[in-house]
């Protein structure tokens, strides 16, 4: 038996196709990539429990340079590592419970027909330019070098051992051709220019399509910001070829050209999709893609791809006759205890790794919990994490549950009331549902989890308020206890509903004791009279033991790993490079496509202090910097080296003796002179107009700035 409160959910069926970004085939997947899949499968759970049509497709994105030397350097087939790597993602997406109707891959048959189709409608339109270009060769490998395989010599600051395209010293961006004594990564070769023709896709023919598309709304605010900036620096055409060899598809009567992997990948969700089709037959794939569709299109993806999707991919959808996209929603990076993933402390950790040593629900849990519908970076701080999942999931939601069911077993045979023993609790907890659905809606998972677990402290208190467990003592109380038992299973199970796109194996656990199915509507309802079975502990305690076993064992596997490697992070540059190679990196655009926000946290770790220049002085062969002694007390005791880069500014002796700002809680960097503690502040247009901040009369060495 069950009764009915009105609510006014949407009752309008929706057909919804939503991706994730496609995982590179030469790596595990790690908790960066989780947050995305985590985020997504909560979204198409939550859809599905609403009664729409929702698929959920993704793939491997199998082409491309790195992957292909990769397989050399294992010494086997292309296909045979894109299988296995698939074969191992599936697994560990499985384990994460991320509930994809298909998982395919970039190197399929459908894939391959969609990019031939689609290349030879733009080619048709007018919409592929071919011109020549010289490029870095390996003359001994015979292959065209991306600018991630191209090493060499800073052509700035001369800092040996840089990157093709960007050099980790001084921050400079450069062509590979600008690499001062280049060598080839893959032979050591010294590269040589080679000219060939490539093909390019007519972005900026697109320009006020993409620019409507931008305005109609659907974009996250951040995202259309960021392409105002794209359009005002202008649209460029896009290199879409790469020459043999390459492990890709080639492209249609242009023999030893193949499709660069940026290409065919976005056309993966279609071949994904076109896959499930080929599978299920009840699904209509054109009613999905076809101009004209009433579905729902979106993507979920990372923010250093955001060029590829809401540039390139609507206008090669528009170009060759599809529909686009009906949002492109982009979350941030995730970040370890405050800091980018790293190896060497352990926080580099895999898929695998996690699941070796925690449940996958905690981690569902913990980024639900953390996640906004905005772009901003995702800190995993394992201690916080630990605490939050224990005291919300255990010690809020699974305790209501324990600590009324075991009276309604033992002295009630399982049976739950008839009567409510608070109706405006119940009703506070089940007209929830609207609200909380709203925020699933518009991925404010976050704030749906506060919401729930406020619900959750009312129930809580309610039972201590009424302790059932001295009522029981006293016989003429009995169907108190039972009633009060019974509303606290009730409202667990509400609670649960509503946290079933989250945790979906905890609901599943909750509907066997339940004997109920937890459906979305069901948070209408409350059981009476109704039989639960036994309860059994739902959930364990996060162990901080297990953590600490997990960063260890991801020490550990440094070198077996086999995801892209770390870069250490790039400064900040304003320029795009679209035609990149670098396919593998973790930003294929060489920039931060979204200039980064910092919280107060983070500003509030940086501890500038008052120092005294007690010392400076020339360094030898260094064009910019002015090795600094400076004091962070008035007595010269406790002193820093940095090296600043003001010596445009500033001779020496000039500044022996000042004041200045400086950063003195930064870690230490080994520059080539030295190692520099430090960082002092200036401000200028640069060259002789560099100043150092000089701070008030009277300011002492020491004295901390805020
Ligand atoms: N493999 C890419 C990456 O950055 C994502 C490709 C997503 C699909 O990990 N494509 N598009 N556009
Ligand atoms: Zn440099």
């Amino acid at each position: 038996m069950s009764t009915e409160i009105s609510s006014n959910s949407s009752s309008q069926k929706r057909k919804i196709l939503v991706t994730c970004a496609l995982p590179y085939a030469n790596g595990s997947i790690h908790l960066g990539h989780l947050l995305e899949h985590i985020q997504t499968d909560i979204w198409v759970r939550f859809q599905r429990m609403r009664g729409h049509e929702t698929y959920f497709v993704c793939a491997d994105d199998a082409h491309g340079t790195p992957i292909m030397l990769k397989a050399q350097e294992l010494g086997i087939t292309p296909e045979e590592m894109i299988n296995a790597v698939r074969e191992e993602h599936m697994a560990d997406f499985n384990d994460f419970y991320i509930s994809f109707d298909n998982y395919h891959s970039t190197h399929s048959d459908e894939n391959k027909a969609f990019a031939s189709e689609i290349y030879n409608r733009l080619h048709a339109s007018g919409h592929i330019k071919t011109r020549i270009i010289s490029q870095l060769f390996d003359p001994e490998k015979e292959m065209f070098l991306p600018d991630r395989f191209v090493k060499g010599t800073c052509p700035k600051c001369k800092e040996e051992d840089q990157n093709g395209d960007s050099c980790d010293s001084c921050g400079a961006t450069y062509s590979p051709t600008e690499v001062l004594n280049p060598r080839s990564v893959v032979s050591g070769a010294t590269p040589i220019l080679k000219d060939s023709e490539h093909y390019f896709f007519d972005l900026p023919a697109f320009e006020q399509m993409l620019k409507d598309w931008t305005r109609s709304g659907a974009l996250q605010e951040e995202m259309a910001n960021k392409l105002a900036e794209w359009f005002d620096q202008g649209l460029k055409q896009w290199d879409i070829s790469r020459d043999a060899p390459y492990f890709g598809f080639e492209i249609p009567n242009a023999p030893g050209k193949f499709f660069y992997v940026w290409l065919d990948a976005p056309i993966g969700y279609m071949g994904s999709f076109k896959n499930l089709c080929n599978k299920n037959s009840a699904i209509d794939f054109d009613s999905f893609w076809n101009e004209n569709s009433d579905a729902e299109l979106y993507h979920f993806i990372g923010k250093d791809i955001i060029y590829f999707h809401s540039l390139f991919w609507p206008a090669m959808l528009e170009g060759a006759g599809y529909r686009k996209p009906t949002s492109v929603y982009a979350h941030g990076f995730v970040t370890v205890n405050g800091a980018k993933m790293s190896k060497s402390k352990g926080t580099f950790i895999k898929g695998r790794t996690y699941l070796d040593h925690l449940n996958p629900e905690y981690l569902r849990y913990y980024y639900a919990a953390k996640l906004t519908h905005r772009i901003d970076d995702l800190d995993l701080n394992l201690e916080d994490f630990a605490q939050r999942v224990n005291s919300d999931l255990v010690g809020k939601v699974v305790n209501i549950a324990s600590r009324c069911a075991s009276f309604i077993t033992k002295r009630f045979d399982g049976m739950l009331s008839t009567n409510i023993d608070d109706q405006a609790l119940a009703n506070e907890v089940m007209n929830a549902g609207d609200s909380i659905a709203a925020l699933y809606e518009s991925r404010d998972f976050g704030r749906a989890m506060r919401e729930i677990m406020a619900l959750a402290d009312k129930v809580n208190e309610y039972i201590a308020v009424k302790e059932p467990w001295q009522l029981i003592k006293n016989e003429s109380k009995q169907q108190e206890v039972q009633d009060i038992c019974s509303l606290g299973i009730n409202m667990f199970r509400t609670l649960m509903i509503y946290l079933k796109p989250v945790l979906p194996v905890l609901a599943d656990s909750t509907s066997a004791f339940l004997n109920d199915e937890l459906i979305w509507e069901g948070h209408k309802t409350l059981l009476k009279d109704h039989k639960i079975n036994k309860f059994k502990a739902l959930l364990q305690r996060v162990d901080m033991d297990k953590i600490n076993a997990m960063t260890e064992a991801s020490k550990e596997s440094l070198t077996t790993n086999t995801v892209k490697e770390e870069k250490p992070a790039k400064k900040k540059s304003k320029k795009i490079k679209v035609d990149d190679n670098s396919a593998a990196l973790a930003d294929p655009l060489g920039i931060d496509p979204i200039s980064e926000e910092i919280q107060f946290d983070d500003f509030a770790k940086i501890d500038l202090r008052i120092a005294k220049i007690i010392n400076a002085e020339h360094v030898e062969k260094a064009d910019k910097l002015l090795k600094l002694t400076l004091a962070l007390d008035e007595l010269g005791e406790e002193t820093r080296q940095v090296f600043a880069g003001i010596k445009s500014a500033y001779q020496p002796e000039a500044l022996i003796g000042k004041h200045t700002v400086m950063v003195a809680n930064l870690a230490p960097r080994k520059m080539r002179f030295g190692l520099s503690e430090g960082m002092v502040l200036a401000a200028g247009p640069g060259g002789e107009d560099l100043w150092i901040l000089n701070p008030e009369q009277g300011a002492k060495a020491g004295m901390r700035v805020k």
